[in-house]
């Protein structure tokens, strides 16, 4: 689990048949996310896997992902290998509905990542779509060509010990270790059913993460937060947010709404300030490029981490009432207090820190702090002030060294009750 929780900062790809056609269907534009593309348009089985005939995407370079991803200071990738549409994005005996038999492509793109991993360092872990499959009748999800009658819970339970197992024990088996499988969209699986798969994956690849989204009562290893959903508390268990950078996970080239750089750094720092993991995603095209738009806020995020990595790698929270702060957020190591600032300068003040600071610095120039302190016992009440200095490019973290272990009053900020 540590390298996990260390780690804190993750690449989501989402890339599948939808790719390829980029949110469009005949003469529409998709005003959903564009990987829901099938269901937004009822598109039928047969129509749908008439992409995988023209799919074939030459510039696939699973060494350039890794790489992309290991600059931008990423330690791990999760990748559709299986998404709603059902379509494997890896060689499959369970059919030949998959990248290597159905498309003139012919390659196996998570052969390729795996090795590439290897290489830079990243550890790859897979999405699969346990209960959502839109190409089989027995799944979750497709009303538009089975009846109501077709998808009974037996057929359900029929496609999860076949399709599911069959095609989970592929990926835990073929492709060297798994660092993840990532689950989604636990709706209507059995608390029993869930367990079920959860032994499953354990008895082939006991070191195999599995996310809070295999549904059931709790036997995963991390939690997921929600789509997009911004952390809310200071998490005690592992886990991982999980954003995009536009709207869409899958490639929609017509969705122009990207967050900048330093939006996507406030989401990390916000994240890491709660104790948790950032898996940011790229929809690569039906050609197998990241968009221009993800490359330019993969950079910069890499030059940030290169710069001030150290705030973010095995850093965790401060137990402390979690302080919505306008300037930005802190993360903590040992002795060190990480201030990641969005806003500057002036005068940053932050209570309930008992230790006695040793020095303050911006992370990368050293550029000292200014720094008071002022502390009165009877009530546990400590004040420290940060002058930041004038001039530094927002975003920016200032480090603080303290005496020993951080130590703090976790009321600082708490309002608490009249009794109290
Ligand atoms: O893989 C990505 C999504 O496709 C998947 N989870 C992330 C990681 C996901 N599956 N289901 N959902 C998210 C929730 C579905 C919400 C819905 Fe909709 C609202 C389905 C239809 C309306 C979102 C908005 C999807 C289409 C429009």
């Amino acid at each position: 689990m540590s390298w996990f929780t260390d780690s804190r900062f993750g690449m989501f790809i989402h890339w599948g048949l939808y790719s390829a056609a980029g949110g469009r269907w005949k003469d529409l534009e998709t005003p959903w996310v564009s990987e829901w593309l099938m269901r937004k348009f009822r598109i039928p089985r047969t129509e749908y896997r008439k992409l995988a005939a023209d799919f074939n995407p030459t510039d696939f370079d699973a060494d350039r992902w890794m790489r992309t991803a290991a600059e931008a200071g990423m330690k791990y990738m999760v990748i559709t290998s299986k998404h709603h549409d059902g379509f494997a994005m890896f060689d499959s005996s369970w059919d030949d509905y998959n990248i290597v038999k159905a498309t003139p492509f012919g390659r196996d793109p998570l052969k390729e990542l795996a090795e590439a991993g290897k290489k830079h360092g990243v550890r790859l872990g897979f999405y699969y779509s346990h209960e959502q499959d839109w190409y089989e009748k027995g799944a979750y999800g497709n009303f538009w060509d089975f009846s109501k009658e077709e998808r009974t819970p037996e057929a359900f339970d029929a496609y999860l010990n076949g399709k599911v197992r069959h095609q989970v024990k592929e990926l835990l088996t073929n492709y060297g270790d798994v660092a993840i499988l990532w689950f989604d969209t636990p709706h209507i699986i059995t608390p029993e059913q869930s367990s079920s798969l959860r032994k499953f994956v354990r008895d082939l690849a006991p070191d195999c993460l599995v996310n809070s989204r295999l549904g059931g009562t709790g036997e995963w290893d991390y939690e997921s937060l929600g789509d997009n959903q911004p952390p809310y508390k200071r998490f005690t268990m592992p886990t991982e947010g999980i954003g995009t950078m536009n709207e869409s996970w899958g490639y929609k080239p017509f969705d122009h709404g990207y967050r900048t750089p330093e939006e996507v750094l406030q989401i990390m720092a916000r994240l890491a300030a709660c104790n948790a993991n950032y898996m940011l995603n790229v929809g690569p095209d039906g050609t197998g490029k990241f968009p221009p738009e993800s490359l330019t806020i993969l950079k910069r995020v890499g030059e940030f981490l290169k710069v001030n990595g150290e705030a973010l790698y095995g850093s965790s929270d401060l137990p402390i009432a979690y302080p919505d702060n306008r300037w930005g957020h802190v993360t903590r190591k040992k002795n060190c207090l990480y201030f990641w600032c969005f806003q500057g300068p002036g005068e940053l003040r932050f209570y309930g820190i008992r230790n006695k600071i040793r020095s303050a610095e911006i992370l990368g120039s050293g550029t000292a702090v200014p720094f008071s302190q002022y502390s009165n016992p009877e009530y546990d009440y400590h004040r420290m002030i940060l002058a930041v200095p004038q001039g530094i490019a927002t975003p920016f973290v200032i480090k603080v060294t303290c005496d020993g272990e951080i130590d703090c009053n976790v009321r600082a900020y708490y309002a608490g009750t009249m009794e109290e």
